[in-house]
């Protein structure tokens, strides 16, 4: 096949879509594409060093009479640079706010060769798309994109209602990279974390108010009236004072470890028991998916996507979103019955490697660059 030039543009700090961008581009540069990330920073899962990746970074003219410095014109300008200077083929932008109305931008600057891949990841619909002062962007950002994908069906269905959006929206799952996550060897680890006899129970995120983080410390409380049990806390954002309290006032202190942002998660991962996604709303739950993929069930809320990844008897449990009740009553069960636990993590490695694996998803978009190209 013929090797492509892509430029990829995401949030390359921490957060789920910079995640599945960058390995996204790291398995397409295996594959012999040139992969240029153009972001305001270095990708922080970019890792070691690959001769088709390369990296542009966008600088912010912060010039005195900018109120804010207009770091979207800055993206348009150098990805229209880059394209022409690279010659690339095509923007793949995770986003459509603002990344796919940059690439668009760019697309008017250089000419209509150029291809605008738009894949949506959550917000930039559930958050964004409900602001009128930003709906009508983000619809034409959609309608003018060469092709859009989006990480769930459940994606999919609220921006066609959201946006009236009648143009084809491809599902293209998130994936994990079964090289990177699967079940490591951490005996020794565990010891540092938490006696033989006790479990261990994880949530990973950017502790934002959807995420409801203080559901999580709830539902520890009561699995560990029941049995002797430990909290990770993998990630850090603006609820991390609120949980911080949560966890001195059920006097948890001692049970509950903070590990901040961390980017071994396969390792925390392999360390824990069961995985806890309360959240609000989830357009996918990549993290429940990394944790899958380590042989780790999770107990999630019944919301967005979520139930398209995890199969509610089969590799998890799904409650109402806020019912604390039952997902505490579903964890204990689940890890109070040894065999049942032992098939579900069994699920949970097959159902990861197979149906959310790398290579299945990556060939999928690159199918989908050379449909756009007209490459057959
Ligand atoms: O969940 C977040 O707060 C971060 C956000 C992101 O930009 O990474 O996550 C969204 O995209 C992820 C990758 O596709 C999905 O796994 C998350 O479910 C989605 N978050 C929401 O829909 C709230």
């Amino acid at each position: 096949m013929e090797r492509l030039k892509i430029g990829i543009t995401c949030y390359p700090t921490l957060g789920g879509s910079g995640v599945v961008a960058t390995e996204l581009g790291k398995l397409l540069a295996e594959k012999g594409h040139e992969v240029h990330f153009i972001t305001h920073s270095m990708p922080f899962r970019l890792g070691k060093f690959d001769k088709n990746i390369f990296y542009h970074e966008v600088e912010v003219n912060d010039y005195y009479v900018f109120k804010y410095p207009p770091y979207d014109l800055s993206l348009a300008s150098k990805l229209a640079q880059v394209v022409k200077l690279e010659d690339l083929d095509l923007l793949h932008v995770h986003y459509a706010i603002p990344h796919a109305v940059c690439a668009l931008l760019a697309k008017q600057m250089v000419g209509p060769e150029l291809k605008v891949v738009t894949t949506l990841h959550g917000t930039d619909i559930t958050v964004l798309a409900q602001d009128e002062s930003l709906s009508d962007l983000i619809r034409y950002a959609i309608n003018e994109s060469d092709a859009v994908t989006a990480v769930s069906q459940d994606l999919i269905q609220e921006t066609r209602q959201l946006l009236g959006i009648e143009k084809p929206i491809e599902l293209a799952y998130n994936f994990v990279d079964k090289r990177v996550y699967y079940p490591r060897e951490v005996t020794s680890l565990r010891k540092e974390f938490a006696h033989p006899d006790e479990k261990i129970l994880i949530h990973i995120s950017n502790f934002r108010p959807v995420k409801r983080v203080t559901d999580v410390v709830e539902i520890f409380d009561r699995v560990r009236q029941e049995m002797p049990a430990r909290l990770l806390f993998v990630g850090e954002g603006p609820e991390l004072s609120k949980v911080l309290c949560k966890v001195k006032e059920l006097g948890l202190l001692d049970r509950v470890t903070f590990c901040g942002k961390q980017d071994d998660v396969a390792q925390l991962l392999s360390l824990a028991d069961l995985m806890l996604l309360p959240s609000e709303k989830e357009s996918f739950g990549l993290v429940a998916l990394e944790a899958m993929a380590c042989g780790v069930p999770t107990i999630a809320s019944n919301a967005g996507g979520i139930p398209e990844l995890i199969t509610h008897g089969e590799t998890g449990y799904l409650a109402e979103i806020g019912d604390v009740e039952q997902m505490s009553q579903l964890a204990i069960n689940l890890l109070k019955n040894e065999s049942a636990y032992r098939t579900m993590r069994e699920a949970c490695l097959h159902r990861a490697r197979y149906t959310f694996c790398n290579d299945v998803i990556s060939r999928q978009y690159e199918a989908l660059y050379y449909r756009v190209l007209g490459k057959p």
